[in-house]
């Protein structure tokens, strides 16, 4: 069994559609799925708002490669061009952290796990602490409470992450 964190994100279009799109996409898979959150942009401030979600997911077959096709896959079923780093994005689907017996660690072939930028980031941190408040992420040093890194961002960090009134729907068994 694979266990993954996703983060996803978007601030084109239907924005709310695109993440629901991960959602509907991954089906039985998903285990939990965070409230979503409208957030200001990071990195590259001079563009929309996005709209950000946690998910976590499990697959018994894959490993971290297989989950990074999959996040590819749903980035492309969204249309999504490869522009500038950090740039406008129609669908962006991130591997926060995988477990398998235990963590994987990886820096092999595009795959960098644990996400290296995901302690510096509210809007990653808030909602995976919604759905799982006692996460830990890896980072230099071992791994740390995401509630602690979270708590050592400015609070105009925190502030730029804003819960919203919409939420994503997990696919009905009936
Ligand atoms: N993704 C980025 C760059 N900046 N900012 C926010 N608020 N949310 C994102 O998902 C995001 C970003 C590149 O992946
Ligand atoms: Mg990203
Ligand atoms: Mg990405």
């Amino acid at each position: 069994m694979t266990r993954v964190v996703l983060s996803i994100g978007s601030n084109l279009g239907d924005r709310l559609a695109r993440l629901q799109s991960v959602v509907d996409g991954l089906g039985d898979k998903v285990i939990a799925v965070s409230p979503v959150y409208e957030t200001d942009p990071w990195g590259l401030v001079d563009q929309a708002p996005f709209l950000n979600a946690v998910l976590i997911a499990d697959d018994p077959a894959f490993d971290g490669q297989a989950w990074l096709r999959r996040a590819q896959e749903f980035e492309e079923a969204a249309g999504r061009v490869r522009g500038e780093r950090w740039g406008p994005r129609s669908l962006d689907v991130d591997l926060i952290a995988c477990y398998g017996d235990t963590e994987i660690i990886s820096v092999e072939n595009h795959l960098t796990l644990p996400h290296p930028l995901a302690h510096l980031r509210a809007f990653v941190m808030i909602p995976w602490l919604a759905i799982d408040p006692d996460a830990r992420l890896t980072i230099v040093g071992g791994p740390q409470p995401v509630a602690r890194l979270l708590a050592e961002l400015e609070p105009a960090d925190r502030d730029s992450v804003q819960l919203i009134d919409q939420g994503l729907e997990l696919e009905s068994k009936n």
